[in-house]
């Protein structure tokens, strides 16, 4: 059975490119052998209110369980409740080069324009590396955006294999068929992210249903009124998408349905489709919410379980490097 190990930053509203990228995946496809990490120490390469982080962290962990991960099944928990992945981290950061790190294109974009970033955001995919190394993932299903993050954790652990003797699992990053890479409804040519500021242009699991279908309806197309996927029609290409995801249809069979229709009908299906496919967990995670006691047992079980694999692993690359074993 393949090891698994995904993460998710606390660092905002959770959008529908989460949810079909990542979440809805882990959920459906989880085994005893999956672990899944809420990253809140990669959300503070960022600034972060301290409250609002505490905040975001108990909620993240409300829809992750809303969307049916079960802690009887997988393990769900907390990055800085395992300190074993800032120690690994800080070890590949002694294997890792500081022009592969310069090369991360989420580095080049959030550092763009800015006149000073904290070296935290400059060495985050290496701490992404420890998180994925510590539990001998082979697998991390994730969106397109992180390829290349993943990438990177391969050549890490191969680099440290070949240096200190066989450790760590090479892993490799699994996208979605569809909605690997969703995109924003108003910039076309940005994906769907919680850090992007464009409120009109996130589908956020937490808002109503009337808002997906308004923020839908305004969905930026183009000029023509044909429904099909091509490059230069990139906001009905990326409906097309999502309504492939939510549905499980292919896009040859979504465009054959919406031939010689306009875009008003295609898009109000599209956001009927939305809706009914985020009904289920948006309703769980009402009932969750009231029940901040289910959440945090939860995660103190789940971090009991990733704190044994990680320690082992940590053991293990200890030795290896040449630093005492503990007392
Ligand atoms: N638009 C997207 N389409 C498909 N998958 C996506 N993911 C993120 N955006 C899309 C996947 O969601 C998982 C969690 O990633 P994240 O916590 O980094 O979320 P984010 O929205 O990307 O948040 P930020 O704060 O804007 O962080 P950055 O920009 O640093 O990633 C991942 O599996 C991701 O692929």
């Amino acid at each position: 059975m393949a090891r698994v190990l995904s993460g998710i930053q606390p660092s905002g509203d959770l959008h529908l490119g989460n949810y079909v990228g990542a979440i809805s995946r882990w959920a459906r496809e989880q085994q005893p052998e999956h672990f899944f990490c809420i990253v809140n120490l990669h959300a503070i390469t960022v600034p972060q209110d301290p409250a609002g982080l505490r905040e975001r962290t108990v909620d993240l962990a409300c829809w992750l369980l809303a969307a049916g991960l079960d802690p009887d099944v997988c393990t769900l928990f907390v990055q800085s409740h395992v300190a074993e992945h800032a120690e690994l981290s800080w070890v590949l950061e002694c294997t890792a080069t500081m022009g592969e790190l310069g090369r991360m294109v989420q580095f080049k974009e959030k550092s763009a324009g800015k006149e000073s970033v904290s070296v935290g955001l400059f060495t985050y995919p290496v701490l992404q590396a420890a998180d994925i190394l510590l539990y001998q993932a082979d697998e991390v299903p994730v969106g397109a955006d992180q390829r290349q993050h993943v990438e990177l954790t391969r050549d890490l652990a191969q680099r440290f294999n070949t240096r200190f003797g066989d450790t760590f699992t090479l892993p490799r990053a699994t996208l979605p068929e569809a909605g690997a890479r969703v995109m924003d409804l108003q910039l076309v040519d940005k994906r769907m992210a919680k850090s992007v500021e464009s409120p009109q242009g996130k589908i956020l699991l937490g808002e109503s249903e009337d808002e997906t279908r308004r923020k839908v309806m305004r969905a930026v197309t183009d000029s023509g009124a044909e429904v099909r996927a091509a490059a230069d029609k990139p906001g009905v290409s990326n409906l097309l998408d999502l309504m492939a995801a939510v549905t499980g249809t292919d896009i040859a069979a979504l465009e054959a349905h919406f031939d010689g229709k306009g875009y008003g009908d295609f898009k109000r299906e599209v956001a009927e489709a939305v809706n009914a496919y985020l009904r289920p967990v948006r309703s769980r995670y009402a009932e969750l919410r009231t029940d901040p006691a289910m959440v945090e047992e939860s995660l103190r079980k789940g971090a009991g379980k990733a704190r044994a694999v990680a320690a082992e692993t940590m053991e293990a690359v200890r030795d290896r490097v040449g630093l005492l074993p503990r007392a």
